[in-house]
């Protein structure tokens, strides 16, 4: 193309398994490794960006599987935007979503590169780009999911001893719904005063079984109860949210601007969490994040377990919110075993610190990438 001012030279894909430091418990699947898909854009002036496309359990927890957004990225958006203007991120953005429906998370790992690479080339963090940090610092919860009440609560008293945690998620719903509170209890009565507990239902219960549940779950002192029932059934959400007095939080129901706007207009939850795979970027999260703001919905920094890249990025976008009353969940890569970054994220006093150096702020080492990848490459032969 003619006039353009920096070209979007290559596009790369790749499909990382990493193994995880505990099994994982959720309702619809146990997480033994993650796999994340990292996408890497090339510039004509050799900048680099990259950005990650990660989900949980191949098609257990949404409608894409990480084979999935490596085709989408592949077949379908790398050659609309190969030859463009780099440096034109939201028109870039407007015309993949015009040609590519749905597949969000695809969609905000390609995203996730632009804004990088244009970072860099400026020289500011992701952050200037929606508006600059109102905090540097962002409070992280932990979940804990190994499967058993008291493993859980010496894993919660190592992090509180830490510091590194003093929120705790637990993933309840496989259970039944008796011995899901009886767990949640247990963990709440140990840990008392010194921790905020939560649980993620993941979708799993009846709208009668999350009556029953959240009123045992309140009792016991939980104060945030995220997607009991299905994405489905929003009706149930909203009788659920004006029924307790725990916040109710939409997950899996929020899929970008327009659900939110429905999930406001319908009071169906108290608190969003924001995840910026499933709103289709970062750009449609902000959006999002605009409507709870005015409707008075309360903000979650949400994860979907990415790795560093994705974390780094929901982070440089969770840095700018006005307001996050229930802090975040962004410790995806805490429950890696392996790091890919060249840099560790780091943590600190309950809290990720955001990145500040250009772009997302993260490097990602290579070789460590060529090792885990799936489709690994031959050794280089010096
Ligand atoms: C989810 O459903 O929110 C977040 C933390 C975790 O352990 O799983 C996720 C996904
Ligand atoms: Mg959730």
């Amino acid at each position: 193309q003619t006039g353009v001012a920096v070209r979007i030279d290559r596009i790369e894909t790749f499909i990382v398994d990493i193994p995880t430091i505990r099994a994982h418990h959720l309702s619809m699947h146990t997480l033994r490794s993650q796999t994340l898909v990292l996408v890497k854009v090339s510039c004509s002036d050799g900048t680099v960006g990259v950005g990650e496309g990660t989900t949980i359990g191949g098609l257990s927890y949404g409608e894409e599987s990480p084979e999935g957004i490596k085709l989408t990225i592949d077949t379908y958006i790398a050659p609309l935007l190969l030859g463009a203007d780099a440096t034109r991120v939201a028109a870039l953005m407007a015309s993949v979503k015009r040609a590519v429906k749905g597949n969000r998370f695809a969609r905000c790992a390609v995203e996730t590169a632009l804004l990088d690479v244009h970072g860099r080339r400026l020289g500011v963090p992701v952050s200037e780009f929606f508006g600059g940090r109102q905090r540097d610092t962002l409070e992280v919860a932990w979940t804990l999911a190994s499967g058993d009440t008291a493993t859980d609560i010496e894993e919660a008293e190592a992090m509180l001893a830490a510091r590194r945690h003093r929120i705790f998620k637990l993933k309840i719903g496989k259970r039944e719904v008796a011995a899901d509170v009886a767990h949640v209890a247990a963990i709440k009565a140990a840990l008392g005063d010194r921790a905020s507990v939560r649980v993620d239902v993941n979708m799993a219960w009846s709208e009668h079984q999350a009556r029953r549940g959240i009123a045992a779950l309140e009792a016991a002192g939980v104060d945030l109860i995220e997607q009991p029932v299905s994405r489905e059934q929003r009706g149930a959400l909203a009788r659920l949210t004006r029924r307790f007095d725990a916040a109710i939080m939409a997950d899996e129901a929020l899929q970008g601007p327009a659900e939110a706007m429905d999930l406001a207009r319908d009071r169906a939850a108290g608190v969003f969490a924001l995840k910026i795979a499933q709103s289709g970027g970062l750009f449609e999260a902000q959006r999002v994040a605009a409507i709870a703001d005015a409707a008075g919905i309360e903000l979650y920094g949400g994860t979907m377990l990415e790795g560093g890249i994705g974390t780094a990025a929901s982070a440089q976008l969770c840095a700018t919110l006005p307001t996050l009353t229930w802090g975040t969940e962004l410790f995806g890569p805490l429950l890696l075993a392996e790091e890919i970054l060249a840099t560790p994220l780091a943590y600190a006093d309950f809290a990720l610190i955001v990145p500040s150096t250009p772009g997302l702020g993260v490097e990602l080492d290579m070789d460590r990438v060529d090792f885990f990848r799936r489709d690994r490459p031959a050794p280089r032969l010096s």
